[in-house]
């Protein structure tokens, strides 16, 4: 690979000859000053051509080139760094000694004004905008923290796999696939198998992989595919224990999300990044519920979840009364869970789970599990299933598993209301939903 200088790293640079790689952002093309601005991965900086420039020294035939340069093009550049406090852009300049062309580039066929679906059909220029770049360091950044505080707690990585043979959450979102002579489903969620890690004796499991659901809906929160973060422990008491964990695991991602690049999202998105304080406000449904109607709002059904107004008000609620962005959910009613959740020992009715709420959008769902197999084959009876069908699941039940508790977060949502933005379409590296399979 042909050497070339990050922009971002000119800065620490003494003046002198550099080269720097990267795609041309625009042309000032005129008599006397001719530059480009060049960027790459790491930033943008000027690029002056001295041969236009009164009193400079410099090869005539550049000039020529840099006139036929298009936006998007991309361009290597042999030039000397000069450091000068007048230039607006990072306060230095190169002088172009040599350029080569080493791809050009049709007209863009986006703006930034374009649709959201039109720079989806284009996505690798939309990623090319330094907000996206922005997006998907603050992701890395964000799992990295993930990973690092899970390993630093004694977590095992597990990777189940995406190919089942039956559902795992609802029926009505399965993906069907033909698999050889029979059918498969495509995981909704690792649950199944993240509990499986109990009686499997791995203690504390975590898993960062693609989830699926054949939703048809066209919300902004929503995808056919998305990234699900999945973490599941034994030996708790209830699901505060499961509570507990997840505040302490965003508290660590969140910190050093804002440690790394909280300037920059203040910059890109005029956003703050809050570290939240623990432990995070905690609200049992019904509560939530008489809350919001109490702000003149009433959730459509008594006997459902929130539904995402009602997510809103009690969000605002929070905001109002403890000033934090995250409100935990609890007790929900067994009516409206799988039939893999806890429920109360004093009150059926109610199951030992949670949703947390971020920013007003739900971004996970958690819960202490059944563990006791006789109620656990009763309550997918309840719910319609078929224990048969469930066997090897039940079968984890009958051989020694502890207490536990787990939950699953969606990592665009997450991405998307850290940086306020519209939909999880823009912080998702290829978005995959009813109507869009390509790219
Ligand atoms: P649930 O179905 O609530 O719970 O999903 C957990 C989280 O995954 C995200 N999510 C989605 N993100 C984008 N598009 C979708 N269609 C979509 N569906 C879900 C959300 C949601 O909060 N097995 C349980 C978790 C557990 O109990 O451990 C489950 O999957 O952020």
């Amino acid at each position: 690979m042909t050497s070339r200088t990050l922009i971002a790293d000119l800065a620490h640079l003494p003046e002198g000859p550099v080269r720097v790689a990267g795609w041309v952002d625009t042309v000032r093309d005129q008599k006397k000053v001719q530059f480009i601005v060049l960027r790459d991965e790491s930033g943008a900086a000027q690029l002056v051509n001295p041969a236009v420039r009164e009193g400079d020294e410099g090869d005539p035939t550049i000039t020529e080139a840099i006139s036929g340069l298009t936006n998007g093009t991309f361009i290597s550049v042999e030039g000397e760094l000069k450091h000068d406090e007048r230039v607006k852009l990072g306060g230095l300049e190169v002088k172009i000694g040599d350029l080569e062309v080493v791809a050009p580039a049709l007209d863009s066929p986006i703006a930034e004004d374009s649709s959201i679906d039109k720079r989806l059909d284009w996505r690798f220029l939309d990623l090319r905008r330094p907000e996206q770049n922005l997006v998907f360091r603050v992701q890395t950044t964000f799992l990295h923290a993930l990973r690092t505080w899970w390993v630093e707690h004694g977590f095992i990585e597990i990777h189940t796999p995406k190919l089942m043979a039956s559902a795992s959450e609802s029926r009505a979102e399965l993906f069907e696939v033909e698999y050889f002579e029979t059918k498969a489903y495509l995981a909704q969620s690792p649950q199944f198998f993240k509990q499986m890690a109990q009686p499997a004796g791995f203690g504390k499991v975590f898993e960062v992989a693609p989830a699926f659901r054949a939703d048809p809906s066209f919300t902004s929160r929503h995808a056919t595919e998305f990234i699900s973060i999945d973490a599941e422990i034994s030996w708790i008491d209830s699901h505060e224990d499961v509570m507990r964990m997840h505040e302490e695991l965003l508290v660590a991602a969140l910190t050093a999300v804002k440690e790394k690049h909280g300037a920059e999202i203040e910059a890109a998105f005029g956003v703050e990044v809050t570290v939240p304080t623990t432990p995070f406000p905690r609200i049992p449904l019904a509560e939530a519920k008489e809350i919001v109607a109490g702000r003149g709002y009433t959730v459509p059904r008594a006997d459902a979840d929130m539904d995402p107004e009602g997510e809103r008000q009690i969000a605002a609620y929070v905001k109002e009364q403890f000033g934090h962005e995250f409100v935990f959910l609890t007790d929900y009613a067994s009516s409206i869970r799988p039939f893999y959740h806890m429920r109360h020992e004093a009150d059926a009715g109610l199951t030992n789970s949670y949703d947390l709420i971020f920013n007003g959008v739900e971004i996970s769902t958690g819960a202490q599990r059944e563990h006791r197999v006789e109620l656990l084959e009763e309550q997918a009876r309840e719910k319609g299933l078929d224990p048969e069908e469930l066997g090897f699941y039940l079968d984890f039940f009958r051989y020694g598993v502890p207490p536990h508790g787990g939950f699953g977060m969606g990592l665009s949502r997450v991405i998307m209301l850290l940086l306020q933005q519209p939909s999880i379409r823009e912080v998702t590296y290829l978005f995959r939903g009813p109507n869009r399979l390509q790219p």
